[in-house]
């Protein structure tokens, strides 16, 4: 049987996934017509990027699935006409960059590596950055990507306390859950990455009053969502120096406004929403492996439990 994969994205992500997609699907062992445009009835799978106009699914009686191309669903997991199943990406290689953006901006923060690399006035201060193992960090979200990231920073001997929705059990790093978690693992951390989806219940997390429980001078990474932080609070923060510098990836409003006090705050740093990518060639072999399950009747990868939200 001949299945319809409806790819609803840009022109921009149909020229890098068309060519591996088809590949993915016919290694998969799957026969295909990977299309743009379909008459809604004769869909088998959607493809989705929030990139696509489509926004009414109703008319797309027949499909099985919507396979994101998307880690964070906010954008659709709200959409009333959605009644299919939706699944959000998982691609390990997605993990991966993600992991090298929370290391590495992580390490220019702990070896305070600006110092050197601006250096006007030639200062020669030998003061020493301690160790990792005196640098506690608050990983707060211990899914695919916080868990990838908590492990890393583990591994490079940071004390990592993690902070979930519900209770986890990760060898060598303990793990916090409920507001008196979180309030426990800001009361230490020295460095918080917030790897939060977005939801009702996740929007600021980040805010005055949790903020305010951090040791002064602590840093944010922001590679979650705009919407885990309370912009004005953070400012203050910043300005009071509670906060001594924080590395944000994503926003409220993408791009960034020219106007934001972000762009131009010292102590902030911007980067366009680039800290992991998804990467076709591995991203597709996880659509192809989904369309493969929902033909053979197998549990699908990576679902998105709509109640919660993410
Ligand atoms: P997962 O769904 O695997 O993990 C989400 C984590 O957040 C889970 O640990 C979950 O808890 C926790 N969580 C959710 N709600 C709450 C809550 N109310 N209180 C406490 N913890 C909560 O997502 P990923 O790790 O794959 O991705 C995380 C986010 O990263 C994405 O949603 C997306 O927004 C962002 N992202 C950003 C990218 C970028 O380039 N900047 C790229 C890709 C993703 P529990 O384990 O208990 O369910
Ligand atoms: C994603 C992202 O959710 O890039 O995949 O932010």
């Amino acid at each position: 049987m001949t299945l319809t994969v409806l790819f609803a994205a840009s022109d921009a992500n149909w020229a890098e996934y068309a060519a591996p997609l088809r590949t993915a699907i016919a290694d998969a062992g799957l026969t295909a017509t990977l299309t743009r445009e379909a008459a809604p009835g004769t869909v088998d799978y959607i493809i989705y990027a929030p990139s696509s106009p489509l926004q009414d699914f109703a008319p797309y009686t027949r499909c099985k699935a919507v396979l994101s191309l998307w880690a964070g669903v906010e954008r659709i997991v709200g959409n009333a006409s959605l009644t299919q199943p939706l699944c959000r990406m998982v691609d390990p290689a997605l993990t991966e960059g993600m992991v090298e953006w929370v290391v590495g901006h992580s390490l220019r923060h702990h070896l305070r590596m600006d110092r050197y690399i601006v250096n006007p006035d030639h200062v020669w201060d030998p003061t020493c950055p301690p160790l990792a193992r005196e640098r506690p960090v608050a990983m707060l979200g211990m899914g695919e990507l916080g868990t990838a990231c908590a492990r890393a920073l583990k591994a490079l001997n940071f004390p990592v306390t993690g902070w979930s929705r519900t209770p986890k059990a990760i060898d060598g790093i303990p793990c916090l859950h409920g507001e008196e978690g979180l309030d426990q693992a800001l009361s230490s951390a020295q460095i918080v990455v917030t790897l939060l989806p977005r939801t009702p219940e996740t929007e600021n997390t980040l805010n005055a009053r949790t903020l305010s429980l951090l040791p002064k001078g602590a840093v944010i990474l922001n590679p979650g969502r705009g919407a885990l932080i309370d912009d004005d609070a953070l400012l203050a923060a910043l300005d009071a120096g509670q906060v001594s510098h924080a590395t944000l990836d994503v926003f409220r409003v993408e791009p960034l406004p020219q106007d934001h006090p972000f762009w131009s705050h010292p102590r902030v740093t911007v980067t366009p929403h680039i800290a992991a990518d998804t990467r076709p060639s591995s991203a597709c072999r996880v659509i192809a492996e989904n369309i493969r399950r929902g033909e053979a009747g197998e549990a699908l990868l990576n679902r998105v439990d709509r109640a919660r939200g993410y």
